[in-house]
């Protein structure tokens, strides 16, 4: 009940909507639509209200709200359900937990603040509360296990372009999966999968945004080496439009790949975004260092190094430092 009255309100936003009109159309009283419009004042709403002529919603608090973030929202299949947590260990592990109960492909969970957020390789996530989005994705693409990196390159230029859309922010890749701006960290993605040998069961897409954080919210490890897209914009962005936008871009160039199965084209636009290609870079893989030039990517994604003595390495995973 008290997401359709909200979704009442915001059909509506700026123009009153009488009580009775609101408790005929769902069938509820109009001390029950009181009780509502109460909640949602208390939770931050401004709406006005004005005897004979109803409720007005006149702003929205952002306070990430399930209802506020599909409203308007122009996808097909993310984002059709929705968890909200205030406070939650790591919203990737939560998203294991539905998806191995069955969850669609598509369900989103967000948490204001995570307690134990995960970066890769046992990594801690920074996820202070208020300030962030902390979310994740279940997908569940019919891919081989091997071409789940490609998600994560779906995904950071999906960023790239949410990012530039609502703020007019220019933001690069480096790869895999660390977006930056002016050579600071303002997003990491964390993808897990589960599969069988030969096809993906799920795929848990993890996105962590500094949006709204203060230099001050961050600890003074990281002080130098992250930003938000409050610093480099110098004003606050509405975190459910930034979810909306990262969501919608997603399942653009998600289902584009899956019906196309096209990587060349996504790859063309990593290129244009990339901080790392034409480099000099030194990448730390799960088994051995390199150094060398960052040239290109390979067709499925991975990293083209050449080092010092001309020859061309691949690298499937790995930390890149810019030198
Ligand atoms: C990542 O790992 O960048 C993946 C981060 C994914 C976070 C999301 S939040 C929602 C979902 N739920 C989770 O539990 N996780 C995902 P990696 O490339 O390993 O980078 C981790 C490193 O980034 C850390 O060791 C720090 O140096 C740095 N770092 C930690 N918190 C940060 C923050 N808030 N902003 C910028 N850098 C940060």
């Amino acid at each position: 009940m008290r997401d359709k009255i909200l979704t009442i309100l915001m059909d509506n936003k700026g123009a009153f909507v009488s009580g009775e009109a609101i408790s005929r159309q769902l069938g509820v009283t109009r001390a029950a639509v009181w009780k509502y419009i109460k909640s949602f004042q208390e939770d931050g709403c401004l709406i006005e209200s004005i005897p004979k002529k109803g409720y007005r919603l006149l702003n929205v608090p952002d306070i990430l709200d399930g209802v506020v973030i599909r409203h308007g929202m122009q996808t097909q299949i993310l984002g059709n359900q929705v968890e909200v947590h205030r406070c939650i260990d790591s919203t990737n592990t939560r998203a294991k937990e539905l998806a191995l109960e069955g969850a669609p492909e598509g369900f989103l969970i967000i948490a204001e603040e995570q307690t134990i957020g995960k970066g890769r390789l046992g990594r801690h996530w920074v996820s202070p509360p208020g300030v962030g989005i902390w979310m994740s994705l279940v997908l569940r693409p019919k891919l081989y296990p091997s071409d789940a990196p490609k998600i994560t390159l779906i995904a950071a230029l999906s960023m790239v372009e949410a990012i530039n859309s609502v703020t007019g922010l220019k933001a690069g890749i480096k790869w895999p999966n660390d977006i930056l701006i002016r050579g600071r960290k303002v997003c990491g993605i964390l993808t897990e999968i589960h599969a069988d040998p030969d096809i993906i069961d799920y795929v848990v897409l993890g996105i962590g945004i500094n949006v709204n954080t203060k230099q001050s919210d961050f600890p003074e490890a990281l002080r130098d080496a992250a930003t938000s897209l409050y610093i480099e914009k110098g004003h606050k962005i509405t975190r459910n439009d930034m979810i909306r936008a990262v969501i919608e871009r997603i399942e653009v160039n998600y289902t584009k790949y899956l019906d196309s199965r096209d990587f060349d084209s996504v790859l063309s636009e990593l290129r244009r975004h990339s901080v790392t290609l034409g480099r000099q870079v030194k990448v730390i893989g799960r088994t051995e260092a390199l150094e060398g030039v960052a040239l290109d990517y390979a067709e499925d994604g991975a990293l083209l190094i050449q080092t010092e003595n001309g020859q061309i390495q691949k690298v499937l995973s790995g930390d890149v430092s810019i030198r």
